[in-house]
């Protein structure tokens, strides 16, 4: 069955996150230059969220709700909500929290919609932006459409003979870092080097632009994969976790297909 909505629909879901996108992101980035307040912490000390990260999802929040109505939502921060049409919005406002806290000029906003259960190991993602407000970049894809990165179209490398240029990430609870410390001594054999930037959906958006040949990561959230996933698939990449499994809280791995089978082996051998 295809599970593609029609071409107009994902399209006009695109244009809408798009649009909203871009008015969150500047939203971030003016909290961002005016200073961020530690809201609350999370999962753990280091697991943190600001006001702004709070503000930028209603806004977001907001805006899908006045044009669809009846879609359902899934937030970093506010939660979820199911919808009375088959279209749920999975979002992340500030991707990369604590480089935004910090004053690192890499973050993103990330906006998804899918189709099917609001549920990341079934779900069929249709259309995803990836918007960095401090670089202005803007990666999108539609399912079936193609990744683009504004209006150039996007491609994963294909090959990594000189090893590959991989990227991960470590969980915020120290408890998590002793096994991410295992598996990247599992993966370094492969790798040429490694890069640890901090924000998940943009290292998804850069397998799928080729400035990284893969990604891996254990402990990523729905909102934090859900557009950049979409991104690697319609840049001709692979986005799985554990053996035969969808990117989920266990593992995340994307990549061309053979540094994605090498990464994956390298994990799983
Ligand atoms: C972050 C991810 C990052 C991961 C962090 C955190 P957040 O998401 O983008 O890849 O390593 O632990 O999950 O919390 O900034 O939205």
């Amino acid at each position: 069955m295809d599970d593609r909505l029609t071409e107009v629909d994902a399209s006009d879901l695109l244009r809408l996150a798009v649009e909203i996108a871009r008015e969150a992101g500047d939203l971030a980035r003016r909290r961002r230059e005016e200073g961020v307040r530690i809201a609350a912490t999370k999962s753990a000390l280091a697991d943190i969220v600001t006001d702004a990260d709070r503000e930028v999802e209603q806004l977001i929040r907001d805006r899908l709700a006045a044009a669809r109505p009846g879609d359902g939502f899934l937030g970093e921060e506010s939660g979820a909500e199911r919808g009375t049409t088959d279209v749920t919005w999975v979002v992340d406002p500030i991707d990369g929290t604590v480089n935004y806290a910090y004053g690192i000029p890499h973050y993103a906003v990330s906006i998804a919609a899918v189709t099917g259960a609001p549920d990341p190991a079934s779900w069929a993602a249709q259309a995803g932006v990836v918007f960095t407000p401090a670089v202005g970049e803007l990666f999108h894809a539609t399912r079936g459409g193609g990744a683009w990165l504004g209006d150039a179209r996007l491609a994963v490398t294909e090959r990594a003979d000189a090893g590959a240029l991989l990227a991960t990430g470590f969980g915020y609870d120290p408890a998590t870092h002793e096994g991410d410390l295992a598996r990247v001594r599992q993966v370094m054999p492969i790798a040429r080097d490694l890069r640890r930037a901090g924000a998940a959906s943009l290292d998804l958006a850069y397998v799928a632009a080729g400035r990284l040949d893969g990604y891996f990561e254990r402990g990523l959230q729905p909102w934090d994969h859900a557009a950049g996933a979409l991104l690697v698939t319609e840049a001709g990449g692979v986005v799985g976790g554990e053996p035969g499994g969808r990117p989920g809280r266990a593992m995340t791995i994307a990549a061309g297909r053979e540094v994605f089978d090498a990464v994956a082996s390298a994990i799983y051998r």
